[in-house]
């Protein structure tokens, strides 16, 4: 089997990847190591970024996005039993944000690739990467693919990032996960919630008008087990308490999972032949809901430069590539680690570490300069600066 460029992954950034080039005129092979049904049904992000949803439109895969997707204009900060609004548009001149999960991205993705792309092979496991080949393992038979670039968006479990010879790695663990649901119930809120409490933080997410997401920070060896539905229910209420008459309406929870939250980027994203791209390069704790979002940016750019790269047979996009993304993952790393280190608990956390927190949430609720800071970095940066 021979392609141009072969893709090991089908998440959002390996799917929206082969869209870019299809639509290019550079073929591509897609490796998936799991079956359709589980790379659909994989509960994970919901908050697109404006320059997201612009890329699913250039790259003609919105068009159920557009019809289902819900424009917010703001999110509120919960703290000290006070709820403060910031207001998107307002604070950066313009920019809104899209809840529309994941899952439904992929699966757009998949239905047009296999309509419309190249060979999207599920349960077909990359093994090993050489210099313009890899080699995979589908129906228990290894077999290899040969290709003038190898992209990695195998996700930060996958076999790529071991492929670069000399990469450096920047790493930090949490010490907390989140446990988050899916219920059946129409949201409590219009936009996301973020709450800080004494109990530890909380997020109020949503799917659409009848199923809500939702998540609580949960100690790291946190067993889902031991979170009957009720005992969510009122631990969601005490963390998102407020003064006046807001209520959190209850509902069957229909998925449960305990997630660990890690900041972790590898550098450079490129050696030779062989480009990374989203969590295969760099993961960020869900706080700031920047993953899916640097996962589209990254192959957004790649696509381009190997667009030029075909039109022109110039290498300087290329070559590039790494740290034209590094630049915008370096910010997200950033915003990320703010993001949770100022609305999570940490295990043995002192009452000062507390008042500091308290201190940063009221300086944003009461500056327009520091909720601008804020609001800019949510809804996202340039894809190059
Ligand atoms: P993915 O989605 O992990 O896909 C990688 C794919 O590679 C396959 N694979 C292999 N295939 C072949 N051979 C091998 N050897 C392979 N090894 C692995 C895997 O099966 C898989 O299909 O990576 P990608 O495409 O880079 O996408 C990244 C995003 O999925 C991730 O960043 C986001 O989900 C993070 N994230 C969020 N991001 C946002 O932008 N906004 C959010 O609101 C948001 N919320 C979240 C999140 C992640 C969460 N979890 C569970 C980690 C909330 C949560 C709870
Ligand atoms: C989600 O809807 O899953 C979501 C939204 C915002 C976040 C994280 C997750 O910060």
């Amino acid at each position: 089997m021979h392609a141009t460029v072969a893709i090991i992954g089908a998440g959002p950034a390996g799917l929206l990847l082969a869209r870019l080039l299809h639509n290019a005129g550079i073929d591509s092979v897609v490796l998936e190591h799991r079956d359709r049904a589980y790379v659909e049904h994989r509960q994970r992000a919901g908050m697109l970024e404006q320059t997201t949803v612009d890329a699913l439109r250039a790259a003609g895969a919105a068009a159920r996005l557009d019809r289902e997707g819900l424009v917010h204009h703001g999110i509120e900060l919960r703290f000290d039993r006070r709820a403060h609004r910031l207001d998107f548009p307002d604070l950066t001149g313009g920019r809104s944000v899209m809840i529309y999960a994941q899952t439904e991205i992929v699966k757009d993705l998949v239905a047009l690739q296999l309509a419309e792309g190249g060979p999207l092979l599920f349960e077909t496991q990359a093994v090993g990467i050489e210099d313009g080949l890899v080699r995979f393992l589908r129906d228990g038979v290894e077999e290899k693919l040969t290709c003038e670039f190898v992209v990695g968006c195998d996700g930060f479990h996958g076999i790529s990032r071991a492929a670069l010879p000399n990469a450096r790695v920047y790493e930090r663990e949490y010490p907390y996960s989140w446990l988050g649901i899916l219920a059946d119930v129409p949201p409590s809120c219009e936009e996301l919630i973020y709450a800080h409490s004494e109990r530890g933080f909380a997020l109020h997410s949503m799917r659409s008008a009848t199923v809500s997401r939702l998540y609580l920070q949960v100690p790291n060896d946190a067993d889902p087990e031991h979170w009957p539905d009720d005992r969510i229910w009122d631990e969601l209420e005490a963390r998102f308490a407020v003064d006046g008459d807001w209520k959190l309406s209850r509902g069957p929870i229909t998925q449960k999972a305990v997630t660990p939250m890690r900041s972790f980027v590898t550098e450079p994203m490129r050696h030779d032949r062989l480009f990374l791209a989203g969590d295969a390069a760099h993961i960020v704790p869900p706080t700031g809901a920047k993953g899916l979002n640097l996962a589209v940016a990254d192959v957004v750019v790649l696509a381009e430069a190997l667009e030029h790269w075909r039109r022109t047979g110039a290498t300087d996009l290329l070559d590039a590539y790494s740290d034209t993304c590094l630049r915008r993952v370096w910010r997200a790393e950033h915003f990320s680690y703010f993001m949770t280190t100022l609305l999570h608990l940490a295990p043995g956390q002192t009452g000062f570490d507390t008042r500091l927190q308290l201190s940063q949430l009221d300086r944003i609720a009461t500056s327009r300069h520091a909720a601008a800071e804020l609001a800019e970095n949510y809804t996202g940066v340039a894809l190059r600066q």
